[in-house]
């Protein structure tokens, strides 16, 4: 396997820190401390971790409001994600964003965006003022298969291909948007095939299987900086969660739910590690430990830092005029 123990026990650490987080968040929600929309990127997590480590860390990343996973990935400090989440000044957006609008600008992450492909243009914008400033910087805009049905998809794509702007995008396609299937949605299962539209190259890639989503996004990432223009990567993954929280999933059976899970990223690591006796048992139990206290330690800290003030209500808060 390309890859040393520090990186594989690195990954391993961030996939568990993702689930943990957000089995956490699942539990303070079902208690009332966390309110609004959550969704839940459990089964996911081999892409945000993948493509993080492909990215140089002043490479620029737009995301969906399936979003816990890749400002974790990107190492942004557990407490101030979840202190977000209870909407609490501490969070990375003073409260104000909650678990969709997820920003950390200081570390290239500009934010999570709740307007389904609504955020694809603000990533081609990103990838134009990189190309206009001559900055050697890539933008990777992460999305759900359902985007990909939505004119924004297109019309920006389309800019993004006539200007050859360093841009990636990467969909992940996780078999369902809400409760509907790719297949009564899309004209297309295959998702990445819609990148011949512009004529962008695309790939299929397995998006539980980290070291693929790693070497495929720095493909794309490398060819996209030496001005190959976008780039369009499709990782089949499957959500283990509902859509949101309170989801009663009548739109596929258990058995179905089941048996992915036999294709859970952080088993299949976990596999391939010990099979590659890059690690053992023992180092997973300390990664489990480690992630454990960090989460405890979020949550400790989102729980007891203070509301917004009233007077902030307005602060920071554009209207168009
Ligand atoms: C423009 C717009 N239409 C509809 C919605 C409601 N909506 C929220 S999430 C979602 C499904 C999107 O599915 P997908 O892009 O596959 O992402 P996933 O949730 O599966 O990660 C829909 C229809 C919305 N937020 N924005
Ligand atoms: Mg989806």
């Amino acid at each position: 396997m390309n890859v040393n123990r520090q990186e594989a026990l690195e990954y391993m650490r961030k996939m568990v820190l993702i689930r943990r987080f957000e089995e956490r968040a699942e539990e303070a929600y079902g208690q009332g401390r966390i309110g609004g929309f959550l969704h839940l990127y459990i089964g996911e997590e081999a892409i945000a971790v993948g493509a993080m480590a492909a990215m140089k860390p002043d490479d620029d990343v737009v995301t969906h409001y399936r979003d816990h996973g890749y400002i974790l990935a990107r190492g942004v400090d557990p407490k101030v994600v979840m202190a977000e989440l209870y909407g609490k000044t501490t969070g990375v957006s003073k409260g104000k964003g909650g678990s969709m609008h997820l920003a950390a600008v200081d570390r290239h992450i500009w934010g999570g965006y709740a307007i389904v492909a609504g955020h694809i243009p603000l990533a081609v914008g990103l990838a134009l003022a990189n190309q206009y400033r001559n900055l050697p910087r890539v933008v990777t805009c992460f999305f759900g298969d359902g985007a990909t049905n939505n004119g924004t998809f297109y019309s920006a794509l389309n800019m993004a291909a006539v200007w050859k702007l360093p841009l990636v995008a990467i969909v992940e396609n996780n078999l369902y948007g809400m409760g509907t299937a790719v297949e009564r949605a899309s004209a297309v299962s295959d998702i990445f095939k819609k990148a011949a539209s512009f004529e962008i190259p695309a790939v299929q890639t397995d998006g539980n299987d980290l070291l693929g989503v790693r070497d495929t996004v720095r493909t794309m990432v490398e060819m996209a900086r030496a001005g190959e223009g976008p780039q369009l990567i499709e990782a089949r993954t499957y959500r283990f969660r509902g859509h949101s929280m309170g989801d009663p999933q009548r739109y596929r059976g258990k058995d179905e739910v089941e048996a992915a899970k036999e294709r859970d990223p952080i088993v299949l690591w976990r596999r391939s590690l010990l099979e590659s006796r890059l690690a053992t048992e023992d180092d997973f139990r300390k990664i489990a430990e480690e992630v454990e206290a960090e989460v405890e330690t979020a949550v400790r800290f989102a729980e007891s830092s203070p509301d917004p003030d009233p007077s902030e209500l307005c602060a920071n808060v554009l209207v168009p005029g």
